[in-house]
């Protein structure tokens, strides 16, 4: 077989560049097929990256269990997604401000959400959707696309305020159709706003398939209209997408402008957990394609060869989730009854005259 050339990380920057192959540093069976682009992490770091997916597989089994008992309210899984989620995340700083979508949960608890609070914005719950000054993120965005605009704006901020920050948002395949996406996009551009865009192709929009979201080949080259680098990266490969993201944001910093990249993913179970069933849409065997490709199941070969990964670290590793989903559940089911007057509190920084009035009225209600 020939041997595959891979693009380097400046051609993959490099705004002129029409070529969207899907990048990746190791294949399906964890070999390293494109060293080039692996990223320079120590044992230990490498070792982490294991650990926060096998983490988050299994906070993800947690959820569907609380769900099942009636103890969450919205939640949209992510398993299979592991790589495009925490690859993406791990390239960031504390300073760096995110915006996630409603499936994007792990970045925020990566950024430092506590857990109970992910809890509490699951069951709808005010507290859920209130952060400290200090932490820099938004709530998960539920309208499709819209945080997009946002993270345009807020990298605009950054860069005024010559912060060396950037700002990171998520969308889906379905997002990408969305006209705020080519807004966000083009706007960063125009502005060279330090913003790194995600799209995490994962196959479908509930149960709309990516080929009908649009005539392109790929989602990556919609940056180009923008004059914006454009990368599809393998997003079951989570050193591909720290690679590729860290390379973006290091782009973005040094005043290029902003980086589009799209991870080629799946998750393997429903849309949300509200009802939705993949099996009516999707064809039958759907899953076989991705469960080859599976992130946990290859990095786990890539460490085992380096003998850096055991099983005994990994049921350690799944106790732990185990146990903080436990803590976190019982501490967002003690939290305190919400008021309406929370609510409305929550919404600006300062009430405008008519929310001020319906705070007092309920205040007033609440207070009998
Ligand atoms: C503006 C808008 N339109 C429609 C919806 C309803 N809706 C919720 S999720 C979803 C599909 C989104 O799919 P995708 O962007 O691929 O993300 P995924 O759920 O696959 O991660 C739709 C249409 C919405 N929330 N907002
Ligand atoms: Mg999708």
């Amino acid at each position: 077989m020939a041997k595959q050339k891979f693009a380097t990380l400046e051609e993959l920057l490099d705004p002129n560049n029409f070529n969207f192959e899907t990048v990746a540093v190791i294949d399906d069976k964890g070999n390293v097929v494109n060293p080039d682009l692996m990223p320079d992490l120590s044992d230990e770091e490498l070792v982490e990256f294991m650990e926060k997916m096998v983490f988050y597989r299994e906070w993800n089994e947690r959820m569907r269990a609380f769900s099942r008992q009636g103890r969450l309210g919205f939640v949209a899984p992510t398993a299979g997604q592991e790589a495009s989620q925490l690859g993406t995340v791990a390239a960031t700083t504390a300073d760096d401000v995110l915006f996630p979508g409603y499936r994007d949960i792990p970045q925020l608890m990566e950024h430092g959400l506590p857990r109970d609070k992910a809890f509490l914005w699951s069951k709808g719950h005010v507290d859920g959707s209130t952060y400290p000054e200090d932490f820099h993120a938004y709530v998960p965005q539920i309208i499709i696309g819209a945080q997009y605009i946002q993270a345009a704006g807020a990298a605009l901020g950054i860069k005024k305020s010559g912060r060396e920050a950037i700002a990171m948002t998520w969308t889906g395949d379905g997002g990408s159709s969305q006209g705020d996406v080519y807004e966000g996009v083009n706007f960063a551009g125009a502005y060279q706003a330090p913003a790194v865009f995600v799209i995490q192709n994962n196959g479908w929009a509930i149960s709309t398939p990516r080929d009908l979201q649009t005539a392109a080949p790929t989602l990556a080259q919609k940056a180009v209209a923008a004059g914006v680098p454009g990368i599809q990266v393998d997003g079951m490969d989570i050193l591909a997408v720290y690679a590729v993201t860290k390379a973006a944001r290091e782009y973005a910093i040094a005043g290029n402008g902003p980086v589009l990249i799209e991870t080629l993913c799946y998750r393997y179970d429903p849309h949300s957990l509200s009802g939705d069933d993949p099996k009516r849409y999707q064809p039958e065997g759907a899953q076989d394609h991705w469960r080859a490709l599976d992130p946990l199941e290859r990095y786990r070969i890539f460490l085992n060869e380096k003998g850096l990964w055991s099983e005994e670290k990994e049921e350690a590793v799944v106790e732990q989730a185990k146990e903080e989903a436990r803590e976190a559940i019982k501490k967002a089911e003690s939290a305190l009854t919400q008021k309406v007057s929370d609510f409305l509190r929550n919404m600006y920084e300062t009430p405008d005259y008519i929310t001020q009035e319906q705070i007092e009225e309920y205040e007033a209600k609440e207070n009998k």
